[in-house]
């Protein structure tokens, strides 16, 4: 080692990696399993590349044991995963114990390890049985995602101290009934609203449920994704563009949490208001405000938007409804998947945050980044990996020096996926995945990210330093 400096973390910071049930168990007819929407989305021509779907994934419903193995050899002391609802409640209501009975093995060979778990309720995958009753567009869904979240406490709740309801809210509602990228594939802004608020009752009807069942060292979270907005000027139709990008995506999720109801601005701008207004009933808002023990922070990349000289055109960005800007490409150097690599935003963004809610601690629950990766020789030289999380973690680092309350950083993700629309094209993971043979490699982001997670540092100095040997 030269005389580089390192960046020290605040004692007890929580680090890991996270996955999502759909994206790694497979294993979809195993136990009972009920088909969620996402089984039946990647099943249509056309939905996800290459006609690729999670039916065996990673296989980490039968290879979990090595998985927590390989976690060991890294050090990673905390796990993040999802659940997923139609294995424990196959037709999104019936508690079906052999389908539970995967995440007891997982949650008693985490613990034999050493590892906590951190458990997401809800990862997208929703019961197909419950969008055939009407999905997020119904109410009802928010009451049976409470039912679901005090089955699953029941049987992990005497182990597992950290729970997240709902993973991104916004891509469930907006990329699932805005512009259907993701399923169950509708497009209809007014549609997307009231699944966003759906989502959000969900969530405070589970925050409530499971507040009653609590232990006292048991924290509750919700897990949004942020998409700090860059603009190239600083003038008053930049800052208007940036505003109504910035609504949406940002805080259109987080100011209801926050008891500051939806932000006024954003439902002045709102074309399907009409759509979204009925959905909300009194007392709503009370549960959705129910207070949180964290905030998880998913931060990939910024948005740089520009005005449009005419303010009544539609936007490009797919969000419902918006209008009068539109969203300009990313900027270099990009990751495989064209995302900025630009990690002042993060620092931005939990800095902002630190100041939007100073009441709130903040965990990193994703960052990451996707690399078309080698393997050559049993060995990932993955060095754009290596240093994406090294720039990233000295961004969290510089936040917290700025004063940002985080208490922790989950990488996205311990392994290669199954990454939604793009099938198995991108991969994320700190570990490589042979999808042909599910041979898994350890990559050198993952040996680096290890160090880091032994040291409670980050290494400033030469990414070339950081090459792993
Ligand atoms: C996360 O979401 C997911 O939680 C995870 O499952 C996934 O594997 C990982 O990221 C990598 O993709 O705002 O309409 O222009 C990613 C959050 C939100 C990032 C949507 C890209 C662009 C769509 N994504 N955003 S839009």
């Amino acid at each position: 080692m030269t005389n580089e400096q390192v960046l020290g973390f605040p004692q007890g910071f929580i680090w890991g990696a996270a996955t999502a049930s759909y994206q790694v168990e497979g294993g979809a007819k195993e136990d009972g399993r009920g088909p969620s929407i996402w089984d039946t989305f990647a099943a249509q021509e056309g939905k996800v590349l290459n006609g690729d779907t999670g039916e065996v994934a990673c296989d980490h419903f039968h290879r979990y044991a090595e998985d927590v193995a390989l976690m060991a050899e890294l050090g990673l002391p905390a796990y993040r995963f999802s659940v997923s609802w139609p294995r424990v409640m196959p037709d999104g209501r019936t508690l079906n114990p052999s389908g539970i009975a995967f995440y007891d093995r997982l949650v008693d060979e985490l613990l034999g390890r050493g590892i906590s778990p951190m458990v997401t309720l809800y990862h997208w995958d929703l019961p197909q049985a419950l969008e055939d009753s009407g999905g997020w567009r119904v109410r009802d869904t928010a009451a049976r995602f409470a039912d679901y979240a005090v089955a699953v406490h029941g049987v992990l709740g005497d182990r597992v101290r950290d729970w997240t309801t709902l993973n991104e809210p916004f891509c469930s509602a907006f990329l699932g009934y805005g512009n259907g990228v993701h399923a169950p594939g509708i497009a209809e802004p007014g549609t997307a609203l009231v699944a966003a608020h759906h989502h959000l009752l969900a969530h405070g009807q589970g925050m409530a449920a499971l507040r009653a069942l609590a232990r006292p060292d048991q924290r509750f979270s919700l897990v949004l994704n942020f998409s700090p907005v860059l603009t190239d000027a600083d003038d008053a139709a930049h800052r208007e563009a940036a505003r109504k990008f910035d609504g949406m995506h940002n805080r259109m999720f987080l100011d209801p949490v926050l008891g500051r109801g939806y932000p006024q601005d954003v439902l002045a701008d709102l074309e399907h208001l009409n759509a979204l207004e009925p959905a909300i009933r009194e007392g709503d808002m009370e549960l959705i405000t129910t207070p949180l023990d964290w905030l998880g922070v998913n931060y990939y990349a910024p948005t740089r938007v520009a005005p449009l000289p005419d303010v009544s055109v539609p936007s490009n960005c797919g969000l419902p409804g918006m209008r009068g800007f539109n969203v300009l490409p990313p900027r270099g150097p990009l990751t495989s998947f064209g995302w900025e690599q630009t990690p002042g935003s993060l620092t931005d963004l939990l800095v902002w945050l630190h100041e939007h809610c100073p009441e709130v601690p903040l965990v990193v629950a994703e960052n990451g980044a996707a690399f078309p990766d080698t393997l050559d020789n049993g060995r990932v030289r993955d060095s754009q990996r290596v240093r994406y999380f090294a720039d990233h973690l000295r961004a969290v680092h510089a936040a917290i020096e700025r004063g940002a309350d985080v208490r922790g950083y989950l990488a996205w993700s311990l392994l290669d996926n199954f990454e939604w629309a793009m099938g198995y094209t991108q991969r994320f993971g700190l570990i490589h995945v042979d999808f042909d043979t599910q041979q898994r490699t350890i990559k050198d982001s993952a040996r680096f990210y290890s160090s880091v997670v032994e040291n409670n540092t980050v290494p400033t100095g030469d990414y070339a330093e950081l090459a792993v040997d």
